[in-house]
């Protein structure tokens, strides 16, 4: 068992549909020990179940609160010795903002998309360091619309471009303390945040046609390579974007 031994940290299981919950089932599978974030009480009650299905632990964190965060970590504290790795889920922009003209985007919900969606990393990267005392894995999760212009993905393609940015320059920093820090950029996949992208079924349907291998990824795809990221198969890959995408990254037209 690749994970056997380990104790990870899941943050962004909203639902069954989440990626997040991808990587938590293939992470288990491989024997890893885990931890889940929910985001408030009324998400508690679809996260919970879940937990129990794989026997993990769950603690609330909403990173826009200090606070939050801190008491999760505390949490993390009081139950662990150390923590092996860290997977980042978690994106927000408002609905106003993934659809339509992309000048319109308001300054407001630019600021709210990349203090959850990029900014979040650099906190949480901060509060599990000391945890990895042994060195460590942290990834996250990114699209496409970070280096293109995706029809919708507006506010959300620039924060993903500074999360990515993020992933390189928390490599080279962690990187001495053997902490690896990478991302998956996935195709998309039908989850409650990408409901919120205006035409999304239209991408899904795009993808399907176009991709080389002429399907669309599942959470269990992402999860797989979730795994060997988070593994020590991949001892010296960091600040890497790794495509899950069947292939769609390659195509020109
Ligand atoms: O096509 C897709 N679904 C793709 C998603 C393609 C490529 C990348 N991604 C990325 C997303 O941008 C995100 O970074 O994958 C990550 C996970 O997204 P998901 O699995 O598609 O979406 P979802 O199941 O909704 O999980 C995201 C979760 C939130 O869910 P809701 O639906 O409640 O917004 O991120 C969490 C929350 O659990 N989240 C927060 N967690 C802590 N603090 C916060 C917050 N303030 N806001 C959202």
């Amino acid at each position: 068992m690749l994970l056997k031994g380990k104790t990870g940290i899941i943050l962004g299981v909203a639902n069954e549909f989440s990626i997040a919950w991808g990587c938590a089932k293939k992470a288990k599978e491989e024997g890893a020990n885990l931890v889940l974030s929910y985001l408030n009480e009324k998400m508690k009650k679809r996260v919970e179940p879940l937990a129990n299905e794989i026997n993990a632990k769950i603690f609330e964190m909403d990173v826009t609160n200090k606070d939050s965060v801190k008491s999760f970590f505390e949490n993390i504290k009081n139950n662990y010795e150390s923590i092996d790795f860290l997977v980042h889920s978690i994106a927000f922009a408002n609905r106003e903002d993934l659809a339509g003209d992309f000048y319109n985007t308001s300054k407001e919900g630019f600021l709210m998309a990349l203090e959850i969606s990029a900014y979040s990393l650099i906190e949480v990267a901060r509060e599990v360091v000391p945890f990895m005392k042994n060195g460590g894995s942290i990834t996250t999760m990114t699209y496409i619309g970070s280096t293109r212009a995706v029809p919708s993905y507006n506010v959300m393609g620039v924060a993903k471009a500074a999360l990515e940015a993020n992933v390189r320059y928390l490599a080279s920093n962690l990187g001495p303390k053997n902490i690896r820090i990478n991302a998956i950029s996935a195709g998309p996949i039908n989850t409650l945040s990408a409901r919120g992208i205006s035409g999304f079924t239209n991408i899904l349907k795009y993808t399907e046609e176009k991709a080389p291998l002429r399907r669309n990824v599942t959470i269990d795809d992402v999860g797989n390579v979730n795994n060997f990221l988070v593994s020590d198969l991949s001892s010296a890959i960091t600040g890497q974007i790794i495509f899950v995408d069947c292939g769609m990254n390659i195509l020109g037209v």
